[in-house]
């Protein structure tokens, strides 16, 4: 009994920790969004954590907001949070570089002035990966300083640092 006991918690220890590389929850999907203005319902602040990636706008799965100044999409956690990675997938099938500039923004302040993490310097890929350092925060922003624009996000994943194995497991159990 002792044995399988022992056995059972060497199991889980590695399960927990492989999961820490290969399946992070995506806390993101959780969260509540809204944008700047919406160009169209179908275009809405959430097709951007719908969990679909396709990066073709008639998809149906792209946020897409008017030309505004600044043109922003903002992310409710819902709770304080470490922030590790924020992977943004653009749109690819026309006006990539619409992204251009746009700063991803992680704090608790509900209006987007919230510190920079990571600005878009390269439209051309397809998945731009932002590192957020563990900033913490409720909110994740993604804002286009500066002019008038289109923001267009056909998918924002957000994942905790990747030290954080017992949030992860709780994470996936305790929603
Ligand atoms: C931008 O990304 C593309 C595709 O990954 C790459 O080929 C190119 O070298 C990058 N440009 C810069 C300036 O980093
Ligand atoms: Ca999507």
């Amino acid at each position: 009994m002792k044995c399988i006991v022992v056995l059972l918690v060497c199991i889980s220890i590695g399960w927990v920790h492989s999961r820490k590389f290969l399946d992070q929850v995506n806390i993101a999907r959780s969260g509540e969004a809204t944008q700047s203005s919406t160009f169209r319902p179908e275009y809405n602040a959430a097709a951007a954590i719908d969990g679909n990636t396709d990066s073709n706008l008639k998809m149906g799965s792209c946020s897409h907001t008017g030309k505004d100044n600044p043109a922003w999409w903002r992310l409710d956690l819902k709770k304080r949070y470490k922030v590790g990675r924020v992977v943004i997938v653009n749109r690819k099938d026309c006006c990539s570089e619409r992204l251009l500039g746009a700063e991803v923004r992680v704090g608790d302040s509900a209006d987007n002035n919230n510190p920079v993490c990571g600005t878009v310097t390269n439209v051309s890929k397809e998945t731009i990966v932002v590192s957020c350092e563990e900033r913490e925060g409720r909110y994740v922003s993604v804002v286009i300083p500066g002019r008038e624009e289109t923001l267009q996000l056909c998918e924002v994943k957000v994942y905790e640092p990747s030290d954080t194995s017992e949030e992860i497991l709780f994470g996936r159990f305790g929603r």
